[in-house]
């Protein structure tokens, strides 16, 4: 999709004229933005009409990846650099007197998700789209996204995110692709012919679901592949349905909120009903595409993959075998083949709280006919499992429905051919601690997918300096493949790339101090070591660790006024989940120990704690490329992969990590000397839980350092939170420290001090720095897809992909 300047520019003021009647001098940053949006859907249009129409023309194998969560961000500055249109649109614009900064800047943030699993969603477009692989994604249009987090008094205050109330450039309606979705309800069977059983409804509640469309766009590949998020509307004839106004209100409201919920499930009707809308919705436009493919039903699967995004999508399932039974007819036996082959489901979590059960009763009521198909399905599987070779107890702990619930993974499970986990550790207890009963039934079915990022975003947008001294240093076949990265392993010992490595992480701390500046007054210096924790707030994600470390560094400080520690900052961005008690606490609790360390001049700024509101895709665009220290400190076990460790090590940062997740892939791939590891290992967790051998408050009777740090929660050493201490004190002392904080404490300080002395040589520093960014090409969502594509969905890309990217 090439562009000239002088295309462009003359392109550009006729578009603003025509839409505002506006020349470029009169018009806002958000018409200029609007502008440039509009211009770019129309040149990409025709790439995206070709590509699913070549689609088409092939009979292509598609994936349709569900999931109620992607977290795109912006997408101004990622399209233009996949339209390959960047440069040019840069530099026509400053001709203009525009700064492209300023229109990124007016974009809202697209947050239709929490973290990590609604992000790697996002990855995976923009690496599905670039690899050329056919491939969409399915999820809703969520009026509001996460919400916007404030401080107030150090507390966590949450604002609604109206990400739509200027419009959305990106998206197309397709009011001619709406369908209806049914909720409530009685049903029964009747025999409609002769041994044909069919349901018959009654009482129904029936929504329209109205597609919104977004084109991924492939990096320079002439691709464009389409997310479909759904959004609710009443239909007109409907309104008479309604029992109450709180009921319509309550399906009126179907799409108007994200759950903001990480690793945490509450079971609500609302929830439920958004899973079944989208599901039910994606389902039928795919069963509707489908069908102008003019191909039998009976082979589906060999035309479509479908992938199911943590539990959350599971009912795909019955909902898919709703459709082949009920509206096309086959038979029990034959449908449940094809939904088999269809059907893949990954694992995200293996958190006890955060496994989706849903009540019978609910279930029953709200989905009447796919509660039948559920029941149906576990009964045969109950049936089948009895026949063969399990005990009793293999059978009990997998069924489908029990103590009147029904286990959503239990379901995914049985009902597609692959398993995957996240991360290699992950996928291991998968196998052997969570899921063992399933592996023995189906030990084909499990496997790893490790995840990844998207180098576009993570490094080539968000990180411009150290890119260009990529560039100039090992060239730029890095961009396409980012396995190339490996070639700056040539470079370890060139003095000149280290240091030009490391102007280039100087300049982009000295940009992120000025917003630490600008946004919350607090005073940072470059030349301090910038030591990042960015994720959901959760106890098993240790923020706590991190904090009581900080806390130990400040006593040190304040009893020996000599030491001379390297300036730190220690910076968090976090968000919790609103009913997330504890989290919030030790929100107030990190704020406020800010205030006391920032504001104590024995501490000279040795140590600030900077605690940035409102984490978000954006802005972890700008704190990543600023990190010195990147902190993976989950307790083993928990973190099922993380991603922020691989795009902070794709920047430059070394990771300070406990033996979970992908950190475990990473120390791997960096060698031991490239990595500061701490902590037990997940053998030694799964020990102190066999033999519930864990005693907390022994550490804080036998530790004076780790007793000293515990009591200035509640001694007065951190001022205000008088409740907020106690509820951490307690939560480690009273309540046996669930997430074995005191027990890697003193592993994490000594980790922490080799940190220190690490960087302090900074000749050794810098090889360490350039090594973690070589080596984090390995960690490319490109790659995990093209896994994805070869060994569970089994699709491929257009037969002339590659040789004419220009398509037809
Ligand atoms: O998914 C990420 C992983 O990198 C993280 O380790 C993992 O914690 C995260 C219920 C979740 N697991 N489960 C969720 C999110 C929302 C929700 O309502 C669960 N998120 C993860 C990507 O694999």
């Amino acid at each position: 999709m090439k562009i000239t300047k002088e295309q462009f520019q003359k392109e550009f003021k006729n578009r603003l004229n025509e839409k505002y009647a506006m020349g470029v001098e009169d018009a806002s940053a958000n018409e200029l933005y609007n502008t440039l949006g509009s211009m770019m859907r129309a040149a990409y249009s025709s790439k995206w009409h070709h590509t699913w129409k070549n689609y088409l023309a092939n009979q292509q194998k598609q994936v349709y990846y569900f999931s109620i969560e992607f977290l795109p961000g912006k997408l101004l500055e990622s399209n233009l650099l996949n339209m390959d249109w960047l440069e040019v649109v840069e530099e026509s614009l400053e001709d203009m007197g525009i700064d492209l900064k300023e229109l990124i800047n007016v974009e809202p943030d697209m947050g239709l998700g929490n973290g990590g699993l609604g992000r790697l969603a996002s990855c995976f477009m923009d690496s599905i789209a670039s690899c050329g692989l056919p491939g969409n994604g399915n999820g809703i249009r969520y009026q509001y996204g996460l919400f916007k987090q404030k401080f107030i008094d150090g507390y966590q205050v949450e604002l609604p995110d109206d990400w739509l109330n200027n419009g959305n450039v990106w998206e197309v309606r397709k009011d001619s692709k709406a369908v209806n979705v049914h909720f409530f309800g009685d049903v029964h069977l009747e025999e409609v012919e002769y041994g044909k059983l069919k349901p018959v409804y009654k009482n129904q509640q029936m929504l329209r679901a109205v597609p919104y469309d977004t084109g991924m766009i492939g990096y320079k590949n002439e691709m464009v592949n389409t997310v479909r998020l759904w959004s609710v509307e009443i239909p007109a004839s409907e309104e008479v349905h309604y029992r109450s106004i709180e009921e319509r209100r309550a399906l009126e409201d179907l799409t108007a909120v994200l759950y903001p919920d990480d690793s945490n499930e509450k079971g609500r009707l609302t929830r439920l009903a958004q899973e079944y809308f989208f599901v039910s919705a994606g389902i039928q436009s795919i069963v509707r595409y489908f069908k102008t493919l003019n191909v039998s039903i009976h082979n589906i699967h060999e035309y479509v993959a479908i992938h199911i995004n943590d539990t959350h999508p599971a009912l795909c399932i019955p909902e898919f075998m709703r459709i082949l039974l009920d509206e096309e007819d086959l038979t029990w036996e034959e449908a449940w083949a094809i939904t088999l082959k269809v059907m893949s489901y990954t694992n995200h979590t293996i958190m006890a709280e955060a496994m989706e059960k849903w009540s019978v009763d609910m279930i029953k009521r709200l989905l009447p006919r796919i509660y039948q198909i559920i029941e149906e399905i576990d009964r045969r599987f109950v049936e089948d499992m009895s026949l063969k070779v399990y005990d009793g107890k293999v059978v009990e702990n997998t069924k489908i429905i029990k103590h009147g619930e029904v286990h959503m993974a239990h379901l995914a499970i049985i009902g597609s051919h692959s398993i995957n986990g996240v991360a290699k550790l992950h996928s291991e207890l998968l196998k052997t601690t969570v899921l063992p009963d399933f592996y023995s039934i189906y030990p084909n079915r499990f496997n790893n997918k490790t995840n990844g990022i998207a180098q576009r975003r993570w490094l080539q947008l968000s990180n411009r300096s150290l890119s260009e001294v990529l560039d100039k240093t090992i060239g730029t076949t890095w961009r396409h493949d980012p396995l190339d990265l490996r070639l700056l392993l040539n470079y370890q010992d060139d003095e000149k790339v280290l240091e030009e490595i490391y102007q280039s992480k100087r300049k982009n701390k000295k940009r992120l101090a000025d917003f630490i500046e600008d946004h919350s007054g607090i005073v940072v210096s470059p030349d301090a070591i910038f030591d990042v924790q960015i994720k959901r707030l959760h106890a098993y994600k240790r923020q706590l660790l991190n904090l009581m470390h900080i806390i130990k560094c400040y006593q040190d400080i304040k009893e020996n006024p000599e030491s001379k520690p390297h300036p730190r900052v220690f910076i968090f961005g976090a968000k919790a989940a609103p009913s997330y008690t504890y989290a919030k606490t030790i929100i107030k609790c990190i704020n406020e120990t800010a205030q006391l360390i920032n504001n104590d001049p024995d501490v000279k700024d040795l140590i600030k704690i900077v605690f940035l509101e409102n984490y978000n895709v954006s802005l972890a665009e700008l704190i990543i490329p600023a990190a010195d220290v990147s902190e993976q400190i989950s307790l083993a076990t928990k973190e099922a992969s993380g991603t922020s460790n691989m795009k902070l090590m794709l920047n430059g940062a070394v990771t300070l990590a406990t033996l979970d997740g992908a950190n475990i892939e990473i120390r791997d791939a960096v060698g031991d000397e490239n990595i500061c590891t701490f902590g037990i290992t997940k053998d030694e967790v799964y020990d102190y839980y066999q033999n519930q051998s864990y005693s907390a408050v022994s550490y804080y009777e036998n530790d004076p350092v780790i007793r000293r740090v515990i009591e200035a929660f509640i001694d007065g050493t951190i001022p205000n939170i008088y409740h907020e201490g106690t509820e951490i004190f307690d939560s480690l002392i009273r309540y046996n420290d669930e997430f074995f904080v005191l027990r890697d404490f003193k592993s994490y300080v000594e980790a922490q001090e080799k940190i220190e002395e690490c960087y302090k040589d900074q000749n050794h520093w810098r090889k360490m720095s350039l090594r973690n960014i070589a080596h984090a090409g390995a960690f490319t969502s490109d790659e995990t897809v093209k896994n994805y594509a070869d060994e569970i969905w089994h699709i491929d890309t257009l037969p002339n992909y590659g040789d004419e990217k220009g398509l037809e």
